[in-house]
């Protein structure tokens, strides 16, 4: 089954949604990681220092622990507060067998240790492959004098939906490129592919303010209803509205601390987020075999991505609107994503 997106020439773009904040390098060591000295020095690319590494993303800086253990990091993965909380949430429940989350983002490092066995290929919409491998390109795509600076985003993404999951399958659809950028025509491309191809939920760390005449096409022709959109509410800090996650028929996702107490300091609110959970400081795989701790709504949407495919492997007779329900009356804070709560 083919489905042909019609092009509109739409070339608003969409972002992935990174935030500004520090990323932290847990660890340098042993089978997980690669050399620091395999890491292009170059400026605006992730720079080697004495004591690690940053990561010209903005204001955002890596570091490693050299005191941690690569278990040591693989158990904090695993056990971390995040995963619990929404372990908690979801009850007793199976691990997400038997279903399809596409991640569409930057692609995925498929060697990394944390997603060996979760991972399989879905298309590459950057370079039109078979082959979503995240790559660099060494351009600057959006100018912003920082070249790349999204690499590894879709590593993260895929492996935190991996670990609230882990018996998902997760399918790799690049769409952005590694500056974090895609054209909206691309990921309405990339949205109808996956579903054509088996998807059950689709995961969008990705959003813009502009609602592109493509994506507003793909609610009319009902494409949403035919499985579970999750997308990021942004890192705004703002009541500013993001698409597609503002799509009624999208769940929109806000970050909030790892108690889901507060609202976290760069989500985005309002009325048309139906969802909040936690997003700082999680911690996931990075390309190039490496393990980040990392805040914002990307993270955050995986989470909930991956909650959804527990419920959806639980009872696999929910269709996409029921399941919808489901995880928004299950997730739901409207005290943390309306504007009336601050994070201070
Ligand atoms: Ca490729
Ligand atoms: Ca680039
Ligand atoms: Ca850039
Ligand atoms: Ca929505």
């Amino acid at each position: 089954m083919t489905r042909l997106v019609k092009r509109l020439n739409d070339q608003s773009r969409l972002r992935a949604l990174r935030t500004l904040t520090r990323a932290v390098l847990l660890v340098v060591a042993a089978s997980l990681v690669v050399p620091v000295a395999n890491f292009d020095s170059s400026p605006g690319d992730n720079i080697a220092t004495a004591d690690g590494l940053s990561f010209a993303w903005g204001l955002t800086f890596a570091w490693a622990d050299p005191a941690m253990t690569e278990s040591a990091a693989v158990a904090m993965y695993e056990n971390q507060e995040a995963v619990e909380v929404m372990d908690d949430l979801a009850g007793k429940v199976d691990d997400g067998d038997g279903i399809v989350v596409a991640v569409i983002d930057t692609g995925v490092d498929f060697s990394h240790p944390l997603l060996d066995g979760r991972i399989v290929a879905g298309w590459d919409f950057v370079d039109g492959d078979n082959d979503p491998t995240d790559e660099r390109d060494g351009l600057d795509g959006d100018n912003d004098g920082l070249v790349d600076e999204a690499y590894g985003h879709g590593t993260f993404v895929s492996s935190i939906v991996a670990a609230v999951a882990p018996d998902a399958q997760i399918m790799v659809v690049r769409v952005l490129e590694a500056d974090g950028i895609a054209d909206a025509d691309r990921v309405a491309e990339a949205m109808a592919w996956a579903v054509d191809h088996g998807a059950d939920i689709v995961n969008l760390s990705l959003g813009s303010e502009a609602r592109s005449s493509v994506l507003r096409r793909l609610s009319r022709d009902g494409l949403l209803d035919e499985a579970l959109f999750v997308a990021a509410a942004g890192n705004t800090a703002a009541d500013t509205k993001s698409y597609p996650a503002a799509a009624d028929d999208v769940i929109s996702v806000t970050a909030t601390d790892d108690h889901r107490k507060h609202r976290a300091w760069f989500a985005a609110y309002g009325d048309w987020v139906d969802v909040a959970v936690p997003g700082e400081d999680l911690i996931g795989a990075m390309a190039g075999g490496l393990l980040i701790s990392w805040d914002g709504t990307s993270g955050a949407t995986a989470l909930v991505s991956g909650f959804a495919a527990r419920e959806l492997s639980t009872d696999p007779s929910l269709d996409p609107k029921d399941l919808r329900r489901f995880v928004v009356r299950s997730l739901a804070a409207p005290g943390l994503t309306g504007s009336h709560d601050r994070h201070d």
